[in-house]
């Protein structure tokens, strides 16, 4: 384990060591070895890009899940070709993210055969960031959608109590002359993590976020936490585009929709117990070879046009820093993972 303490109350680690750490951790809790490499690279890849929601401040969630039975951290996913463009796969109460990488050769094949293919997860748990299942399609020349369904937290447009989860959408198409286009947004004004972040540090969050348990707005994190909800980002519009999730993830899979599990019978649950959707996209069959070009000229004009910023530009650039110096913890989290590695 290569750590260098650069201050006293932060050290700096390899995304290779952080890798392997989480890698022990999860073992050491119950997962099989493919399951453990899988997740273990997800949440690291997630702390270099500095994703803080959904990378290591997840451990003691994912950990809580299997120790609680919710999850099972051994599962064998069961990949079905279901058509010349549709694969299924049944997760088996395990995590999502394994899930995909069982069936993605197949998924890829299919989309380079029929110029499209369609993954739909099922009884799967997803705890993470979703780039990271977009991006990987874009760096081989294909453009992937996802979405994912999570727990019931977020208030649909002008109803009166929560019913959707915070419902994320990722997207990923490649250019010529860069890393591919990603984005990854959740469909809530504020994705839960950040919500339970906020309440860790004590910070209030900006107007329009949630409400407490009265139906009352709040800049309370604790608030929302406590009994009251999200609400969707952009109103209607995000409440559509959130229902879509729900569609997508649960009806088209035969997963959960966000209000059909209930973590309070696990004690210690927290992954939410639903599916997923990816759809692939081999953009050749559509314009002969020049998506990548056409993507690069859309790029040229939007920073033509003043956005500097494109969406994953801030990943990228915290990625390059921490694969050039290493990636900044906390001492004290670090310490922690340390210690759940050797336990
Ligand atoms: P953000 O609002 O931080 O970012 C959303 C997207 O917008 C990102 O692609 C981001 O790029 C881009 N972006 C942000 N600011 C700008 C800007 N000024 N100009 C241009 N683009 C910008 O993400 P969320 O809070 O909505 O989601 C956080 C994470 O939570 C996501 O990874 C999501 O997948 C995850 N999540 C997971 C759930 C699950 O069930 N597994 C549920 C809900 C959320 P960049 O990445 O470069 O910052
Ligand atoms: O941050 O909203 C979130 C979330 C839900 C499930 C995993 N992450």
């Amino acid at each position: 384990m290569t750590t260098d303490h650069n201050s006293s109350a932060s050290r700096t680690i390899t995304c290779t060591d952080l890798t392997e750490l989480l890698r022990q951790i999860f073992l050491r809790h119950g997962t099989s070895a493919e399951v453990a490499r899988v997740l273990a690279e997800n949440c690291a890849g997630a702390e270099r890009d500095g994703s803080h929601s959904h990378g290591i401040f997840r451990i003691k969630g994912y950990l809580s899940s299997l120790a609680a039975g919710w999850v099972d951290g051994q599962a064998r996913p069961k990949v079905e070709d279901a058509g010349a463009a549709f694969v299924r796969v049944d997760a088996m109460g395990g995590f999502a993210q394994p899930a995909m990488q069982a069936a993605k050769g197949l998924v890829i094949e299919k989309a380079r055969s029929a110029g499209i293919a369609i993954l739909a997860i099922r009884n799967s748990h997803h705890f993470a960031a979703l780039w990271p299942d977009v991006e990987p399609f874009a760096t081989q020349g294909l453009v992937a959608l996802s979405v994912v369904n999570s727990m019931t937290c977020v208030v649909p447009h002008d109803a009166q109590k929560p019913l959707f989860g915070t419902n994320p959408i990722a997207f990923a198409a490649p250019r010529a002359e860069g890393p591919p286009i990603v984005f990854d947004m959740a469909t809530s004004a504020i994705a839960h993590g950040d919500v339970q972040i906020a309440a860790r540090e004590g910070r209030m969050l900006p107007p329009g976020m949630g409400v407490d348990r009265n139906g009352e707005p709040t800049l309370d994190p604790k608030a929302i936490l406590e009994g009251g909800a999200l609400l969707p980002f952009g109103g209607y519009k995000g409440s559509a585009l959130s229902m879509m999730v729900e569609l997508l993830s649960a009806a088209l899979t035969g997963g959960n929709f966000s209000f059909e599990f209930d973590m309070s019978k696990a004690p210690g649950a927290q992954t939410p117990w639903t599916g997923q959707v990816i759809i692939v996209i081999h953009p050749d069959k559509g314009s002969g070879q020049v998506f990548a070009e056409r993507s690069e000229e859309l790029v040229r004009q939007m920073h033509g046009a003043g956005q500097q910023r494109m969406p994953g530009d801030r990943r990228y650039r915290q990625r390059e820093r921490s694969l050039k110096e290493g990636i900044v913890v906390s001492a004290e989290d670090l310490d922690r993972l340390e210690a759940l590695a050797r336990a």
